[in-house]
């Protein structure tokens, strides 16, 4: 199916955008937050209002779409639906940043046909920076082409990403950040993975890793990488899953060897 003549790419970046502006605009009160299940893992009222305000929207524009998103609402298949056309949706990504105006959240909806991710749209609202890419079409920040030098841990800053709930590999994950602490330049730990991966598509950091995510966390930002240059795999090098969770290791081709090793020897060691 030729998805460039079937689908308005420019009409979703815009809703994205004014899903960004409700984001931005959010008046956070205490009533509007809510546990979720496992520790420190929250929602807030807005998460379930933009994700409804997304599904409801991007439907006008891909009438035949499923949706797959973070937060239970209406209209979402989940991992159901991925043989045809999927809007991978994670309507706040970094909430917990969210919650205490940390203004490092975004918006991310990647588009999936027939399993393969095709586009990646991630708009960060607090500083008007809009990721996109179409596949075979590369990948732009705010309409500036993106390109990944190939630099190593030594060249650059590495990141990683972890969360209470998602206690998985945490001992293994944090030796690994110690070598890369001891390798780069510098190290962050920002709290929206969709964001994280962005930065390296745009060659601010050269890595990024975190040992267990969601779908709708990476979708759209592994069309970004890889448009740019970048390689997404899981932390053993094999593809990412867009039907359930794994580890995400999203880099620089000669940082992406670099941390594999590192990894290997870790895991070997545990
Ligand atoms: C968050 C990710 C972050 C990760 C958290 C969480 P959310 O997504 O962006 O990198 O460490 O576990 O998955 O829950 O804010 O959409």
């Amino acid at each position: 199916m030729d998805m460039n003549s079937k689908v308005d790419y420019k009409a979703i970046e815009e809703v994205v955008r004014r899903a960004g502006m409700m984001m931005k605009e959010a008046h956070l009160s205490s009533d509007s937050v809510h546990h979720k299940e496992g520790a420190a893992n929250f929602v807030t009222s807005y998460d379930v209002a933009i994700q409804r305000f997304l599904i409801e929207e991007l439907q006008r524009i891909v009438p035949e779409a499923a949706f797959f998103g973070e937060e239970e609402t209406e209209g979402n298949t989940r991992e159901k639906e991925l043989d045809g056309l999927c809007f991978l949706i994670d309507p706040i990504d970094g909430t917990t940043n969210f919650m205490f105006r940390y203004n490092y959240s975004c918006v991310s909806v990647g588009l999936a046909y027939a399993r393969e991710m095709t586009a990646g749209f991630v708009y960060n609202p607090y500083v008007d920076e809009m990721y996109t890419a179409v596949r075979g079409n590369g990948a732009y920040l705010n309409g500036e082409k993106l390109r990944v030098p190939d630099a190593g841990l030594a060249d650059g800053i590495a990141s990683f990403g972890c969360a209470r709930y998602n206690n998985t590999n945490t001992d293994v994950l944090f030796r690994v950040v110690q070598e890369m602490f001891n390798r780069s330049l510098a190290v962050r730990c920002g709290g929206s993975a969709a964001l994280d991966l962005c930065r390296v598509a745009a060659g601010a950091s050269v890595v990024y890793l975190e040992m267990k995510l969601n779908p709708y966390d990476y979708a759209a930002a592994s069309v970004i990488i890889e448009e740019a240059g970048g390689v997404i795999t899981q932390i053993d090098g094999s593809r990412i899953t867009l039907d359930r969770p794994c580890s995400i290791l999203g880099a620089a081709p000669k940082a992406a060897d670099e941390v594999q090793d590192m990894i290997k020897r870790e895991m070997q060691e545990q």
